[in-house]
């Protein structure tokens, strides 16, 4: 049983219980504009029918890039958080880790900032030897949200968390298998086999049960409490971050396609 819902970024094909939504924007290297990100959120969010049972979230075949992460030329400038909890970004996020099934992420390409937070999300990874991971707010002088930092927290080390958002470098596949960051790296050539196997072997299994798991997992993995005064702190210290001169020009010096001249004003 197939079908296929066609958008000109984004493509949804059901076969044999499994939905895969492929990331499509080749030009903008799959880029999280808004239009992108509001169309997986509508193909996400089309999919709890009964009819399927596990998802698969991918990259156009052949793409280097599998997403270059937020789409910069859409980042709010100054005097508005550029991750707040409305983003479009944070909206697929919630999207991802609120649907009740099992999601994977079927990595071939570099995955860069926002779209990492995005990979993470997804419940499971399957990747490819051309895989890379970078987080890379420190390129543009942005202040990544608390939200973002605590789905980083849940999932990896402090030490490589540190790394990997201090230096904004491209954590490659082999590494990122090693940091437990993927759950399977398999070669190219079997990455889609192996993915959908992975899906399909989910589709037989109860879904109240799975659904149920997978949310009590997030909500006990997302209980965080946070005193008042601190989150407000925080919020301070991010505001003087994006209304910075330091964020202007890291956006700036992307969008004039040079290297950004940082003064920490
Ligand atoms: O010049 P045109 O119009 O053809 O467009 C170019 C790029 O401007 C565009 N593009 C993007 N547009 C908006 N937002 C982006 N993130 C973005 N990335 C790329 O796509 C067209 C082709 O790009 P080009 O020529 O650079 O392709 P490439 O194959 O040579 O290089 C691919 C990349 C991904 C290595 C390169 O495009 C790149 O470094 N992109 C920026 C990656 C990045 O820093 N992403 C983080 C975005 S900010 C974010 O996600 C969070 C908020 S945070 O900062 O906290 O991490």
């Amino acid at each position: 049983m197939s079908s296929a819902m066609q958008s000109d970024i984004l493509t949804v094909e059901i076969k044999n219980r499994v939905a895969t939504l492929t990331l499509n924007n080749v030009a903008k290297r799959n880029a999280l504009s808004a239009a992108l990100l509001d169309a997986l959120i509508t193909g996400l969010n089309g999919l709890d029918t009964g009819e399927v049972r596990a998802v698969i979230l991918r990259a156009a075949p052949g793409l280097s890039v599998w997403s270059a992460g937020h789409d910069i030329k859409e980042l709010p400038r100054g005097h508005e958080d550029p991750l707040g909890y409305s983003d479009p970004l944070e909206r697929a996020l919630r999207a991802i880790r609120e649907l009740p099934l099992p999601v994977i992420a079927m990595v071939h390409g570099s995955v860069w900032g926002g779209a990492l937070d995005l990979v993470l999300s997804c419940d499971m990874i399957v990747a490819d030897e051309t895989a890379s991971f970078a987080i890379t707010p420190v390129n543009l002088g942005l202040p990544y949200n608390t939200t973002g930092l605590l789905h980083f927290m849940g999932r990896l080390p402090m030490n490589l968390i540190k790394e990997m958002f201090f230096t904004a470098a491209p954590l490659k596949a082999a590494e990122a298998e090693r940091w437990h960051i993927v759950n399977h790296l398999v070669p190219s050539g079997e990455l889609d086999s192996f993915t959908m196997a992975l899906a399909e072997g989910m589709t037989t299994k109860a879904p109240l049960a799975m659904a149920i798991i997978k949310e009590q997992l997030r909500v006990l993995a997302d209980y965080q409490p946070i005193a008042a005064q601190v989150f407000e702190r925080i919020q301070d210290m991010r505001r003087r971050v994006y209304e910075s001169a330091d964020f202007q020009e890291g956006i700036n010096a992307f969008l004039e396609k040079r290297a950004a001249i940082f003064t920490g004003k």
